[in-house]
């Protein structure tokens, strides 16, 4: 534990080879005061996806945890993981995969048409014309007009087999054809996060970069929410990160839950 990752980033770096999950550490780390460490693991033994599905987590990936402290209140928590998929995005775009950020916070890539050609089997997380490449858990903790801290967890298919991973799923090595450099991503990665981040208080910094990057508005989704499913055009994303969706019968706006991008 503790050994240093050597990486230029406005963050300390904290790298395991092996953890059960970075989210965990961050969050006993953030918990104990530390704001602005990275937490990376070559490998997770117990990787987290959120409503506590299992993320597969072989050596080899970008397993990323950020303990952080901001001065901004739980409302606009949504925002840090809107930032989180935009600086995986920008990283994979650096890297040469041209990826894509499906609502709210996996990266895709593959297929953009409408019409979702190359669609990733059954698995619904992945959505269609896309396969998963990367994706986004943030836990928090505070009061409603104060976060106490907030842990964005990443996790990234850098330089996996895809064979390794579950159905749907992509990794950068798969896309590339040859390993891409984790340092060098990591580190283009947190600098555009933080850069990100400094913006959450004006509401209005992170948006314009998710819209431009995202292959969700435009098209015709469903989205599975805690009060049942929503369907229909995804037209934008509002503060602090909620999905606008056109009905037929009004928009609706829905701040969580599981994205489908359907055929039209
Ligand atoms: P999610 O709930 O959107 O996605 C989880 C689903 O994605 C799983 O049910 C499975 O179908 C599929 N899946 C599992 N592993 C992979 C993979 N490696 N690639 C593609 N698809 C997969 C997404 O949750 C949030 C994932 C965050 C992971 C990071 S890694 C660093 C940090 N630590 C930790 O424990 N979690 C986060």
């Amino acid at each position: 534990p503790g050994i240093e990752f050597g990486l230029d980033a406005p963050y300390a770096i904290e790298y395991h080879d092996s953890l059960p999950s970075t989210n965990d550490r961050a969050r006993e780390l953030a918990a104990d005061g530390a704001d602005g460490v990275a937490v990376i693991a070559d490998e997770q033994t117990g990787g987290r996806g959120r409503l506590d599905r299992e993320w597969v987590a072989p050596s080899g990936g970008v397993w990323l945890s950020l303990a952080t402290r901001p001065d901004v209140p739980a409302a606009r928590a949504p925002l840090f993981t809107l930032a989180a998929a935009v600086a995986i995005a920008d990283a994979c775009r650096e890297a040469g995969v041209d990826a894509h950020i499906k609502w709210p916070n996996d990266v895709l890539v593959g297929a953009t048409s409408e019409n979702g050609v190359g669609s990733a089997g059954d698995d619904a997380t992945a959505g269609r014309g896309g396969r998963k490449l990367a994706g986004v858990l943030t836990e928090m903790e505070g009061e409603a007009d104060r976060i106490s801290w907030i842990v964005p967890g990443i996790g990234v298919n850098a330089n996996l087999d895809p064979e390794a991973l579950p159905p749907g799923a992509a990794s950068l090595r798969g896309e590339l054809g040859e390993p891409v450099d984790r340092r060098e991503f990591a580190a283009t990665l947190l600098e555009r996060f933080d850069a990100l981040a400094g913006t959450a208080d004006r509401m209005d910094g992170i948006l314009p970069a998710w819209r431009e990057r995202a292959s969700t508005l435009g098209r015709r989704v469903r989205v599975d929410t805690s009060n049942g499913p929503v369907t229909g055009i995804a037209v934008d994303v509002e503060p602090p990160g909620a999905l606008v969706i056109e009905t037929g019968e009004g928009a609706q706006r829905v701040h969580a839950g599981d994205c489908e991008h359907l055929r039209s």
